[in-house]
This record gives C-alpha cells, structure tokens and sequence, in this order.
C-alpha cells in the first residue's frame, strides 16, 4: 500500500479525528481527517481544471499553512509532481528552479507578488501563477467550486514520481531530487516501524515544511499513523515548549540548533515532558553537550538518526536499546549501509573511516534531466554515494565523520558554497573568493567568505553581506567577511578549504 493509499484510509476510519492543528499568533485551527479528505479533493479538482495532468511539475512557494498541505497532498495524488520551494529564494534562484522543472503552475505569495512578477516572464513553460494569501479561508474560497466528482484513482505506479525537491551540489547547478510514491513510502513505513509510531501521537511540529525533514518524515509520518500534527509556522523556544505541555504532545523532531535553544532556555525547569516518548535530532551532528544537557534538563534521551534529501531517512539510533552519544545508529528496515574506500568503492573493514554509502527502496530514482550526475552519484552496483565520511563500530553503530564534499551545514541547512562563491565572483570589487563553514556555538558551522578584492577596489564587510542579501537566501549570506591578498592553494591551484578553516576560523 503506497502512502497515499494509507493516507486516504486513515481519513475514511478517522473522519472525526484532528489531523492537523495549526496555531498561528495565538488563533488555532483544526482539520479532521474527513475534512482533510474533502479538502484535498476539491483541490485536485481545482487542479484538474487548471489543466495539471500527470508528470507535469507544479511549484509552490508558501509559508508553513494549511493550503500547502492541501496542494502538496492533492497535487502527488493526481500523479503530478510537487515542487516545494523555500519562501527565502531570491529571485534569481526561484527562476532557476522554475525553469529547470519546467513548471507549468505555480502557487506563490501574495506578499512576494510584486517582486516576482516581473521576472516570471522570464518562465517560458509557466502557464499559469496564482497568488494566495496563505488563509485557509481565500483557499476554500478558491476550491469551492471546484468538480471533485469525476477524479482519477490513486496513483498506483509506484515509480512515478511525487516530490522533487532541489538539491545544490558541490559543481554546477542545483539539482532537482526526483522522490517516487515507492520511495515515500519505503521511508514512512520504516520510520512507523522503527519509532513505533502510533495512532494515538500527536507531534509537535515546528520544521519548514519545503524540505524532507519537516515534510515527508514528520508530517508524513503522523499522517501515515492516522496521529495529530499540532504545527507552527516557525521553531520559537517557549511556544514550543508550552505546546508540548498544554497538547499532550508524545513526539517532537527537530535539528540540533532547535534542542540547543531548548537545553539554553532559562525556563526550562517550568515544563514537565515526561509524557513525551520520542524526541528525535537530525539534518546535523547532534553536539554531544546537547545531547548530555538535554538528558539532565529535560529526562529524555534524544534520539539521533541521518539522513538526506536523496533518501529520507537512512540510520537512526535505537527507540528501545543505547542511543549512543555521537553516532547515528544502525540502518533503518530495509536500509543498507556500508563504509566503503571513496576512491573505488570497495568496503573497509569496521571501525575504519570511509566514505558511507546507501541502499534501498526509499532511494531516490535520480536527478531531473541529470543523467550524468545521476549515474555519477551511484557505484557500478547501486549504492548512493552520500559524500559524507563516517565508521561502523563491531556492533553495527555508525558514526559520522564528517564530509568528502565541500558543504556547510548551518542551523540544519545545507549551504554549497560554490553557490555563494559565484554571487561573490559577480560583485564589481571581487577577484576572487572561497567559502567555508567555521565551527558555530548556534549554527553548527557559520558561512564564511575569504575574499580577494580587485586593484584599486574597495569594498567594506558590510557591502558585500548587503550584496549578498540581495541575491542569497538569507541562511546562505555570509555571516564573515575575511579579507585577504591570497589563498592556500594545491598543486592543481585548487583552493585548500581545510587549510583555509585552520587560519580563518
Ligand atoms: C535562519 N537563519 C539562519 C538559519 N535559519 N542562518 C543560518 N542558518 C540557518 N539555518 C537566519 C535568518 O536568515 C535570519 O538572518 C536570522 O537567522 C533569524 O531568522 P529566523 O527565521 O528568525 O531564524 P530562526 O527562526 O531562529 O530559525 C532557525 C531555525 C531554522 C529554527 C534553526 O533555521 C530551522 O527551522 N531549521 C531547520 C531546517 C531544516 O528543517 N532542515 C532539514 C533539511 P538575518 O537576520 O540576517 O536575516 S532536510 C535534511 O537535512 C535531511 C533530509 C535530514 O536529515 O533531515
């Protein structure tokens, strides 16, 4: 049974159980299963008459609301493929992504409308931009209408694909991850499984939901279990946490930076968790003093998985057993996992640092129109190259070691710095730049760039950040600006980033 599949049974058993209570400023919202059932048809059926037929890509670009939730949910089950987009892109980036997917419809903000609308022109395949206000009201209002009588049957190819979400990379341009009904529901099936997930959980959900953590392991996971996701826009430490007390909440997911505000919180002692079963850290190395301060502060074990928009999710430590303090456990069901020599392949022995590499039926099917980089990113027998480095122990723990590709995580988010250098490599005063990721208290590691300026040119740290302001996402600006007159270089003349973080950060 595909996901979707349990999803629409949950809401023919359910009909009067909350689905998602959504609390925005105070003012909360609910949506039964039944209710979520309907709405998502009456959506499809609004997308029908928009023309969206299978295969075609349809972006949306919306704050956490509920319309999201309905046009994510209804736009796979008509067996076209959601693309979820990060509300912070600057424009530059929302074209690209636009483009490169060829969507043919796009929801978006009514906020952002006057900044976008001059550049959609520059989409030739969009047919078709419709502004929402993200009030679930203006969109039931915009679906009233709609035929939901005449739909078609679940998608039941499971190697269509449902999700695409874009991914950058160490060279070249960001790449759309092509996620399919089997891989969705590889992954959900095995979390249930794994983290014993029940009808009776309500999580408490603060992650973005345009990225796989926030959407296809938290919120598909209480959907799949027919729970309750009580959600908010965004993490804010004490909401979170009176919202865990007051909802009865039993799991909570969240990135190391958000348990690091919760352990630093100085009203800690105030809320009583331990009604909760399952607090779990993921998208970055869980520091091992958070891990510790959370056990003395707050009763409970967080529990540490890994995994990446390529796959979901892949390893996690144990719900019953050691959740080991720096490792990220073993492979989930029907996962596989090796430590292999990056340099052809082969398996090292346990205990020995290599390369970590995946296998399984929630690996994704490849790189849209990226053949090359598809077929680059698997060995000759099928496993996914993640480029990160780690160890499995004798007794099947793994732990990460860091990467093999030259990537910044900060606050959970992936930053290529290639993609900062080049919008550096565009200011009229640079020369010539190289960007690294410098340990962080808060972040994990914060975006850093050395720079190079022209002969004759001047430029002040504070330039170049407003610079990049307008041409980044703001988790990718450059928090440091170091100048400098050269940088460590190989005998290639490749620039040394290890050498570089040694001196600068
Ligand atoms: C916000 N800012 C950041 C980040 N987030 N800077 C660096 N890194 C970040 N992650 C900046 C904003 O640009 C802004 O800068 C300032 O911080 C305050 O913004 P605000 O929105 O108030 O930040 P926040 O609400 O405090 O957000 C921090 C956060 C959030 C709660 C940690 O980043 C978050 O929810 N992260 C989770 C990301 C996530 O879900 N990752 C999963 C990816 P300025 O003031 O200069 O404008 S999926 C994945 O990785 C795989 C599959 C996996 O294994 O999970």
């Amino acid at each position: 049974m595909l996901f979707l599949d349990t999803l629409q049974a949950n809401c023919q058993r359910l009909p009067d159980k909350v689905a998602i209570e959504f609390i925005v400023h105070g003012t909360s919202e609910t949506v039964t299963y039944g209710q979520l059932e309907t709405a998502v048809q009456r959506t499809m059926g609004h997308l029908q008459q928009l023309g969206v037929q299978p295969g075609d890509r349809v972006a949306v670009q919306l704050p956490k609301c509920i319309p999201f939730i309905y046009l994510h949910l209804a736009i796979m089950r008509l067996g076209a493929v959601h693309l979820p987009l990060n509300p912070g892109y600057p424009t530059r980036e929302l074209t690209y992504f636009l483009n490169d997917s060829g969507a043919k419809l796009f929801f978006a903000h009514t906020a952002a409308q006057e900044k976008l609308t001059p550049v959609l022109g520059d989409c030739p395949a969009l047919a078709q931009t419709i502004w929402l206000d993200s009030t679930t009201a203006q969109f039931q209002q915009l679906i009233a209408t709609a035929d939901s009588d005449n739909l078609p049957p679940l998608p039941s190819d499971p190697e269509t694909t449902a999700l695409m979400i874009y991914t950058s990379g160490t060279t070249g341009r960001p790449k759309g991850a092509q996620t399919t009904h089997a891989n969705l529901t590889a992954n959900i099936t095995g979390l249930h499984q794994a983290w014993g997930w029940q009808e009776e959980d309500v999580i408490l959900h603060v992650l973005p939901i345009f990225h796989v953590h926030g959407l296809s392991v938290a919120m598909h996971g209480a959907f799949h279990a027919g729970a309750t996701a009580v959600m908010i826009p965004k993490f804010e430490t004490e909401l979170a946490l009176a919202l865990m007390v007051e909802k009865r909440c039993t799991v909570f997911m969240a990135v190391p930076t958000i348990h690091k505000r919760l352990v630093e919180f100085d009203r800690a002692a105030d809320y009583d968790l331990s009604h909760m079963r399952l607090l779990t850290s993921g998208s970055d190395r869980l520091p091992d003093d958070v891990f510790t301060a959370f056990q003395t502060i707050y009763g409970h074990t967080l529990l540490e998985r890994y995994g990446m928009t390529e796959t979901g999710m892949n390893l996690s430590n144990p719900l019953n057993g050691e959740r080991r303090v720096g490792a990220v456990g073993m492979p989930l069901p029907r996962v596989e996992a090796r430590i292999v020599n990056p340099e052809d392949d082969t398996p090292l022995p346990d205990g020995e640092v290599g390369e970590v590499q995946i296998r399984g039926p929630h690996v994704f099917k490849g790189y849209w129109q990226m053949a090359e980089k598809t077929a680059d990113s698997f060995s000759a027998d099928g496993w996914l190259r993640t480029g990160d480095l780690g160890l499995r122990e004798a007794d099947g723990y793994f732990t990460l070691k860091g990467r093999s590709k030259d990537l910044i995580i900060s606050g959970g988010l992936n930053i290529y710095p290639p993609e900062v250098e080049l919008v550096l490599a565009d200011h009229p005063a640079v020369l010539t730049s190289a960007v690294i990721g410098c340990l962080d208290d808060e972040w994990g590691e914060k975006v850093t760039a050395v720079v190079i300026l022209r002969d004759g040119k001047t430029a002040t740290e504070t330039e170049i950040i407003a610079y990049c302001r307008q041409h980044l996402a703001s988790y990718k600006i450059p928090r440091r600006i170091v100048f400098a007159t050269e940088l460590p270089r190989n005998a290639l003349g490749k620039v040394q980033k290890a050498k570089l973080r040694q001196s600068v950060c």
